[in-house]
């Protein structure tokens, strides 16, 4: 494969969504990608099988059992370094990380096999993020119940940038963020809606004037909508050309 991820979670189920469905299913299918699991459950020796445990200082919630936790990914781990002669990189899903964007998301694609660990409850001791994790990600600026959910959004959004796993038809280079900016607008059939034409650009079969309109309407939705991203950030060398056209 090439691409190797193992998943620490205690609803390894959840990720059924990712691998058995759209391209990711077919990459995982074809493997394209290799997906493992591990669930601390499978590690708990006591009567109740307890993957949780109570928080010192007291308060509410729990957090994960310490044990179970670190056998879960001590395994993962090992099993990376068997199936790839690589060290994984262990990443953690909290709010508290380094949020995601498409930067770091090429660069996790980049990094060789990767252990992810999805968090439940109030999240995981301190001491283990300090000896058993390498980094820490977000999604966003939002609380979800649980890891499992960004872990399957790190997993997409990286895996589709794995040469083979989109085909040609939606290669990831023409991607939204792939240079910055959002998307332009798209339109299909029918050539109206309600009295509403499709761009005459778009039927007019002139492949730079699309080009130079879809840029257009790129930069125009990314001013308006999200200016954040255009702060220093100059048009590069081919978008030039195609305004100055
Ligand atoms: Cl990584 N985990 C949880 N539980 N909530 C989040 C998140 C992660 N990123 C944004 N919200």
């Amino acid at each position: 494969p090439a691409m190797w991820i193992g998943v620490v979670s205690l609803f390894p189920e959840m990720f059924d969504a990712l691998t058995q469905q759209g391209v990711i299913g077919r990459a995982v299918e074809k493997q394209r990608i290799a997906l493992e699991f591990w669930n601390p459950r499978d590690y708990a020796t006591d009567r109740h099988r307890s993957v949780d445990d109570r928080p010192y200082g007291g308060g509410p919630g729990m957090l994960m059992k310490v044990d179970t936790l670190r056998a879960a990914i001590f395994a993962a781990r090992e099993r990376a370094q068997q199936a790839t002669g690589l060290v994984p990189t262990v990443i953690y899903l909290s709010p508290q990380g380094r949020k995601l964007d498409q930067q770091g998301v090429q660069a996790l694609a980049s990094a060789g096999p990767l252990v992810v660990v999805a968090g439940r409850y109030e999240g995981i001791d301190e001491r283990v993020v300090e000896s058993d994790i390498d980094e820490e990600w977000s999604i966003g600026d939002y609380v979800l119940s649980g890891g499992e959910l960004p872990a399957m959004v790190l997993i997409d959004a990286a895996a589709r940038l794995i040469p083979g796993v989109l085909g040609h038809q939606d290669s990831a280079v023409e991607d939204s963020f792939n240079d910055g900016l959002l998307d332009c607008p798209h339109y299909t059939r029918p050539e109206i809606i309600d009295g509403r034409q499709v761009p005459d650009v778009l039927l007019s079969g002139n492949h730079a004037a699309i080009k130079r309109w879809r840029l257009k309407q790129s930069l125009g939705r990314t001013w308006q909508r999200r200016p954040d991203l255009l702060e220093g950030r100059p048009l590069d060398a081919e978008q030039r050309k195609l305004l100055n056209e």
